[in-house]
């Protein structure tokens, strides 16, 4: 009797056990996958220093959000969406970023006339470190660039004509 309940016990417990023993055979063909799967998250943890930021601008003329941050010397993206309802021509928004010491207001007011430029002035375009093109009402624009290496605050504006004097200005934080 004690046999025979004990080989009824084996048998159930390798009947149970049998499923899991399986599992945690895995095909040989499967074995390479974790460790394809591993590299992939190792490069992107590399890369984990690249950041997309979404700024949205419409009609009230603001960055929002108006302060954005990243690490020194970091890749970052920066993806502007124009939000507005008006006609491109008459409400676009781009992305500058510019170099600490720039005169702001007086980069602000020479390129809001170098429209054959894409509202940057040529004559103040080594200001510049990260630029969009403009954006119309529904359309988005990308520039990615690395990261001043030098932490503090750094300027960025919108260039088109009087965006800047309504306040369309914001500020990346450089950490
Ligand atoms: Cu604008």
């Amino acid at each position: 009797m004690y046999r025979h309940s004990l080989c009824a016990a084996l048998c159930a417990l390798t009947l149970a056990l049998s499923p899991a023993l399986a599992l945690a055979q895995p095909p040989a063909a499967t074995k390479p996958a974790p460790k394809t799967a591993g590299k992939a998250v190792a490069k992107k943890a590399t890369a984990g220093a690249a950041k997309t930021i979404t700024i949205a601008a419409g009609d009230t003329m603001r960055f929002a959000p108006a302060t954005i941050r990243a690490k020194a010397g970091s890749q970052v993206t920066v993806v502007l969406k124009s939000t507005s309802a008006l006609p491109k021509v008459a409400m676009a928004h781009n992305f500058v970023l510019l170099k600490s010491g720039t005169d702001v207001p007086a980069f602000a007011t020479a390129s809001a006339t170098a429209r054959d430029s894409n509202y940057i002035s040529p004559k103040l375009k080594a200001q510049v470190l990260a630029a969009t093109d403009m954006a119309g009402g529904g359309e988005s624009v990308t520039v990615t660039f690395t990261a001043p290496t030098a932490p503090g605050k750094y300027t960025f504006i919108c260039t088109f004509p009087a965006h800047f004097q309504s306040g369309m200005v914001g500020i990346l934080v450089v950490e």
